[in-house]
């Protein structure tokens, strides 16, 4: 049976229209974050009156299955009862110090028992916030100016991170985004992922000038992409044969893949890990750490500033140890690795089906269906290949599955979550909606 045509302006979404012409006068394009703004598979977005488990609902009333949870924090689901009550407990005591409570240390032993690459850490209000802190660290231990990063990986939107950047830099056509200043970018450098020969050379060339490299381990934000054993090897070597400081960004990974993040599932250790997301619990929290002997370079243990009034938050650090201290006592993982299977070979099937050229690529509980123009499926390896994704195509497949009540990522360069509180029959549903719309697309 053919899907019906993908309605961009249903009258289902009526409220959500009127409330999105309302915040464009008041907002810059009328959201706080362009990921979330339909940009790239034109649209207008969603507005969000509540979610409950693995559902969301919009201001018209309508329902949907979750796949985003919030780009990554929410893997127990919306409102779980633990996370809920240690928020309202937090709550009554008082909502923003600016001074330390016990709390704070009782997460930061969560995150080290958790983390292999973590021995000390520091609280945060965000990714951005960790990632630019951990840049700013590993220069002040090697007394070096240079970065690598990786083309399609995004790490927030500091400066000398918007170069080549993925997520929303890379879906809205800004990965090198005006006002970034020359100078800060020449301090940047930027290779493919996946590529280790350039790494090699990168470091050959000026690797006593090199800091850090920084990379997703698996990288979630050119949608999913997959590291070979021999890229990681090779900077995990490189970086140790030079003195540069290998950090790997985990706040989409870290807590999602395994307790341990990337680092515990692929057996590779970073000397800095930033998280975020699932770290506070779906409230603004974000935090790096690494090896003591570079922590202790931190303000005011040693010279290296960092500062927030927020941060380490007692709300956010309730949400966030609440949520850290459910994964631990009945860890999701293996039922998220059998649900995500099942997810992952009903869409390869439907794809096959109705003859779409699909590359999905899945760790766990996130995954990404790359639609490509075809005729032969090509693997997804770094940024050179998902920027060849027929984009309009999975517009239409996104719009179609809106419109079956599925809530995707609303960009091919993002990748899909799953939650603990899926089951089933939601995954079946998923796989008979894009059954459905693969047929029209
Ligand atoms: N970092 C999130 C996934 N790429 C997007 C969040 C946002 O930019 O709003």
């Amino acid at each position: 049976m053919n899907a019906p045509r993908p309605d961009r302006s249903s009258s289902q979404r009526r409220r959500s229209s009127a409330a999105f012409a309302r915040a464009r006068d008041l907002i810059p394009g009328g959201v706080n974050s362009p990921a979330r703004a339909f940009g790239a598979v034109g649209g207008e977005p969603i507005f969000i009156s509540a979610a409950q488990g693995q559902r969301l609902t919009d201001i018209d009333g309508n329902t949907y299955l979750d796949y985003i949870g919030s780009w990554g924090p929410m893997i127990l689901g919306h409102r779980h009862p633990r996370v809920v009550a240690a928020i309202e407990a937090a709550l009554a005591r008082g909502t923003s110090y600016g001074a330390p409570t016990e709390a704070e240390s009782r997460l930061a032993e969560l995150i080290i028992a958790a983390v292999p690459s973590v021995e000390k850490v520091r609280m945060v209000s965000s990714g951005t916030e960790a990632a630019m802190s951990a840049v700013r660290l590993a220069r002040g231990f090697t007394h070096r100016e240079k970065i690598v990063k990786f083309s399609g990986n995004y790490h927030g939107h500091a400066d000398s991170l918007l170069v080549a950047a993925g997520s929303s830099a890379a879906t809205l056509g800004v990965p090198d985004s005006p006002g970034v200043t020359a100078g800060t970018a020449r301090d940047t450098v930027v290779l493919d992922y996946n590529e280790p020969a350039q790494l090699e050379e990168a470091f050959r060339a000026g690797g006593d000038t090199i800091a850090a490299v920084l990379m997703e381990p698996v990288v979630g934000n050119m949608g999913l992409v997959m590291p070979t054993a021999e890229f990681l090897a090779a900077a995990r070597r490189l970086t140790h044969e030079h003195g540069a400081v290998l950090v790997f960004d985990e706040v989409m990974t870290g807590f999602r893949l395994a307790p341990g993040g990337a680092q515990e599932l692929l057996g590779v250790t970073p000397d800095l890990t930033t998280l975020g997301k699932i770290v506070g619990g779906g409230l603004p929290l974000g935090a790096y750490g690494g090896r003591r002997e570079i922590m202790d370079h931190v303000l005011p243990a040693g010279k290296v500033f960092q500062a927030g009034t927020l941060s380490g938050n007692p709300l956010a650090v309730a949400a966030g140890t609440a949520t850290l201290e459910e994964l631990r006592d009945h860890p999701p993982y293996a039922s998220l690795e059998r649900l995500g299977t099942r997810l992952e070979e009903g869409w390869r099937a439907a794809a096959a089906r109705h003859g779409v050229p699909a590359w999905i690529a899945r760790a766990g509980s996130m995954m990404t269906m790359f639609l490509q123009a075809g005729p032969d499926v090509v693997p997804v390896t770094g940024w050179t290949t998902a920027s060849r994704s027929a984009t309009a195509r999975y517009a239409e497949f996104f719009w179609g599955m809106m419109d079956r009540g599925v809530y995707l990522p609303c960009s091919q360069y993002e990748a899909l979550f799953i939650s603990a509180a899926h089951d089933t029959d939601d995954i079946d549903a998923t796989i008979a909606a894009a059954d459905a719309v693969l047929a029209a697309v």
